[in-house]
């Protein structure tokens, strides 16, 4: 398409921005989007988009896109170097590395950020060729604790529960603010309509008084970090009262007796008074909750970021358990996936361990805040080399100073990215990717209950000159590697005739060779993918997971519309993915169907968790309260509406708050001499930021809050890199973290504060 070519068209897409990727429409200019409005047409937004969504030409186009693969030279310097001598380099360097130090030294970080999921099932080929199961993603520094836990009540760490918030009577939402974050579906409409309905309540537990506090019929002003206390007085007061649903406990639960006894133990008055919540509101709320017809429970960041993450979420998962709000409408429910977006990791004897540390995985996956422990020692077995995908954690994970330090003693850092980011600028090889919007796409965020969708996007413009789509770049290091053993004319062949052939040439290539099995998406990339619609290679993987989800779940897929009998019934499903641009629905559950997804063999839900219950009665005492030289309890990375992950690297995007402020209240900040609009030093045990002020009464005192996303460098018009705001992951600490699943407590960093004249 020439530069100056206007389309006419609105084209459907989606925005990459956070994991509601709502439908979008976009018209285009050459290579740049120049109007963008929501797609009716989305099955699940519906048309809906936030302010966020109106500048993703600033994603598409930027001064930091990358055009060339990139090979640092010894002075540190980036030289250009082709595709063919990049990826035959990478794939030398990582079989040595593999053939030497084993596959363990070898790791792989991202797999997907919050539009791009469609290079997870190359990037586990790769895992695959490399005999490597370290796995590292931003998922295991939020989630995984509350999976850990899921795993446990409901057999596998990917039962996930999700809430059904539109049906429910009452909404609870814990440490969460979807009005900027989103999380649940077109949240500015949902949260403006149950507002306004005087049938249906809505309880915030949050210590801000953010945009969906002040929209809640009641708003529980949590001390930070103290959540474990009020949820437990919470469920404590719930069973003191008998209030509890006996009958759905006694036919869909087991363990519930070892429950309510550690429950009646917790001094409710005590820990009330902890949490700084007035006990008559801790009722009130309990009974609303118990007296409702259905009560959904939505939690995010504020409860997994912060102290007692992963008991935080097991109190979390007890309220709509024993009142009974799972597996109906209005409650919580197991959902299917299309596409799941993460695994099971064994317990017990089986438990696997990173090599170093020995921490456990979850769901397959190992915790951000130990990969630094793992690179930066003298273990036999430490990580040497190590793959980045669409992912930033040289500003986005815990501790950047330790993150940077370890980096710089890797063999091999390769960066696949859109972008020069801080990352990209500290590694070995820098390959190219082209933007979400330069290929085919979806997420794998599809969590929806009963109506589940998926959306494979079409690519609006030809990837940028010298970028590859992830599917190609994986293919080719794969290819050079040695790991595929033909070219598969055969089954190239069969797919020219018709898919039915394919099917069955693809079927017994795997009988023969069922160790190919893993190298799948690249197989069917290979042979599938040159016979669908244009620009949709990418996505024959999708094909065989289209008949394993129709095969596994032919009721749910014929209830979302999809017509035929055994393998057409897949076929039916993997043409309505190809052919749905705006989206589709690929099931519908029932709401009973919530127990059938239980995998214990009683299809119940396993209440006990020996150690939580331990945790929650070892509990008293155990809360940091701020220290004489730390007296700030730092919130660092809160969603505000011009920060988004580290997706937009061109601070241009952002119409306010431009360097990313300190929010402070009013009378702390008098007391320390701060200004509205002037300059702070925020200091942690473990380095220190200067930050814009923002004086607001929506924080409690003795809390700071800082957003993530920022402290990127750019550059201006001139060239030059400019840092705009602050990396807030050079206060936080890598052993900051919760002891099971080792996510951070970056809603919990004890600082000091002070007034300083400039940023200098
Ligand atoms: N202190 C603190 N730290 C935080 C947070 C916090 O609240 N506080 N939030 C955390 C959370 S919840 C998350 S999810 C993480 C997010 O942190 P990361 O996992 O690092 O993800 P993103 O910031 O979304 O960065 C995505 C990267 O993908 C690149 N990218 C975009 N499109 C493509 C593409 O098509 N292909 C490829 N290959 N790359 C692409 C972008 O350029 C960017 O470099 O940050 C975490 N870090
Ligand atoms: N605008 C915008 N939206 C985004 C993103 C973005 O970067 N920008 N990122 C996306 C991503 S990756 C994610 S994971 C989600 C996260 O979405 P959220 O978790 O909703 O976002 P946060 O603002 O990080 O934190 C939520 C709330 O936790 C509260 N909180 C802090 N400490 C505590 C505590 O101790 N207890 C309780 N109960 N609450 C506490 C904060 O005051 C805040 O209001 O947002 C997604 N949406
Ligand atoms: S809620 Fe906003 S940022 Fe999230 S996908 Fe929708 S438009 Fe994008
Ligand atoms: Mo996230």
């Amino acid at each position: 398409m020439s530069t100056t070519e206007t389309t006419s068209t609105w084209q459907p897409t989606a925005c990459i921005l956070c994991s509601r990727n709502c439908g979008i429409e976009v018209q285009l200019r050459g290579r740049a989007m120049t109007l963008i409005r929501g797609d009716k047409a989305n099955p699940v937004s519906q048309g809906y988009l936030c302010q966020k969504a109106q500048r993703l030409n600033f994603y598409q186009n930027h001064a930091d896109r990358l055009t060339s693969p990139l090979r640092r030279r010894a002075d540190g310097t980036f030289e250009e170097v082709s595709w063919e001598t990049a990826i035959a380099e990478i794939a030398a360097r990582l079989v040595a590395l593999r053939d030497t130090f084993g596959g363990e030294s070898l790791a792989y970080f991202g797999g997907g950020g919050q539009g791009n999921h469609l290079a997870g099932p190359y990037g586990k080929a790769l895992r695959t060729a490399m005999h490597t199961g370290n796995y590292y993603s931003a998922l295991a520094q939020e989630k995984t604790g509350g999976f850990w836990v899921d795993g446990r009540l409901y057999g596998r760490q990917n039962c996930h529960a999700t809430e059904d918030v539109e049906h429910a009577d009452v909404v609870v939402f814990i440490g969460t603010n979807p009005w900027q974050s989103h999380g649940i579906r077109n949240a500015r409409t949902f949260l403006r309509e149950i507002h306004k309905d005087p049938q249906r309540k809505m309880i915030v537990i949050d210590p801000c008084r953010t945009e969906t506090a002040a929209l809640a019929d009641m708003h529980l002003q949590v001390r930070p970090g103290t959540d474990a206390y009020l949820l437990a007085a919470l469920l404590a007061v719930i069973v003191r009262e008998g209030d509890e649903d006996q009958e759905f406990l006694a036919k869909r639960t087991t363990g519930f007796d070892a429950v309510r006894a550690a429950l009646l133990d917790v001094p409710v008055e005590q820990y009330a008074q902890m949490a700084g919540v007035a006990l008559s509101d801790i009722t009130q709320a309990a009974r609303w909750i118990t007296n409702a017809q259905s009560c959904a429970v939505r939690t995010d960041l504020g409860l997994e970021h912060t102290l007692n993450s992963t008991l935080n979420q097991y109190l979390r998962a007890l309220l709509f358990l024993l009142t009974g709000n799972f597996g109906k409408a209005g409650g919580n429910n197991l959902h299917t996936a299309l596409v799941p977006l993460m695994g099971h990791s064994q317990e017990g004897e089986q438990q696997k361990r990173s090599a170093v540390g020995g921490f456990p995985f979850i769901t397959n996956l190992l915790p951000p805040n130990i990969l630094p422990l793992e690179i930066d020692n003298e273990h036999p077995q430490r990580t040497r080399g190590l793959v980045v995908d669409s992912a930033n954690p040289l500003v986005s994970m815990p501790d950047t100073q330790a993150y940077r330090q370890a980096f710089a003693k890797l063999d091999l850092l390769v960066v696949i990215d859109v972008a020069l980011t801080e990352t990209a600028r500290a590694a070995h090889y820098v390959l190219p990717a082209a933007s979400q919007f330069e290929k085919c796409e979806a997420t794998f965020f599809n969590l929806e209950f009963p109506a589940n969708a998926f959306h494979l996007r079409r690519a609006l413009f030809e990837p940028l000159p010298g970028t590859l789509p992830e599917a190609e770049i994986y293919t080719r290091l794969l290819r050079a590697m040695g790991v595929l053993p033909s070219d598969f004319a055969e089954l190239k062949a069969a797919a020219r005739q018709n898919r039915l052939a394919f099917a069955q040439a693809f079927q017994k290539l795997l009988k023969q060779q069922p160790e190919l099995a893993d190298y799948a998406p690249v197989i069917l990339y290979e042979t599938l993918g040159p016979t669908l619609p244009p620009g949709l290679a990418g996505a024959a993987f999708l094909w065989a997971t289209a008949h394993q989800f129709a095969a596994k779940h032919p009721a749910a897929v014929r209830r979302a519309g999809h017509q035929g009998e055994g393998p057409l019934l897949g076929e039916a499903l993997f043409e309505a993915i190809l052919n749905s641009p705006s989206g589709m629905v690929f099931s519908v559950s029932e709401y009973e169907e919530s127990f059938a997804f239980i995998r214990h063999a009683d299809k119940r839900v396993h209440l006990e968790i020996p150690e939580m219950l331990a945790a929650l009665r070892a509990l008293s005492g155990n809360h940091a309260t701020p220290s004489d030289d730390y007296p700030f309890v730092l919130m660092a990375g809160e969603r505000r509406s011009y920060n988004a992950n580290t997706i937009y690297r061109d601070p241009g995007w952002r119409k306010d708050d431009k360097d990313g402020a300190l929010r402070i209240h009013p009378e702390d900040a008098a007391a320390l001499g701060l200004q509205d609009g002037g300059w702070a030093r925020c200091e942690s045990k473990r380095g220190a930021v200067v930050a814009r002020v923002a004086l607001t009464d929506v924080m409690l005192r003795g809390v700071v809050a800082l957003p993530h996303g920022y402290g990127l460098a750019h550059p201006d018009e001139s060239g030059v890199r400019q840092l705009n705001g602050v990396n807030i992951n050079e206060l936080t600490a890598l052993e900051d973290c919760d002891p099971v699943a080792g996510t951070p407590w970056h809603k919990h960093v004890p600082v000091r504060v002070s007034a300083v004249s400039s940023t200098a």
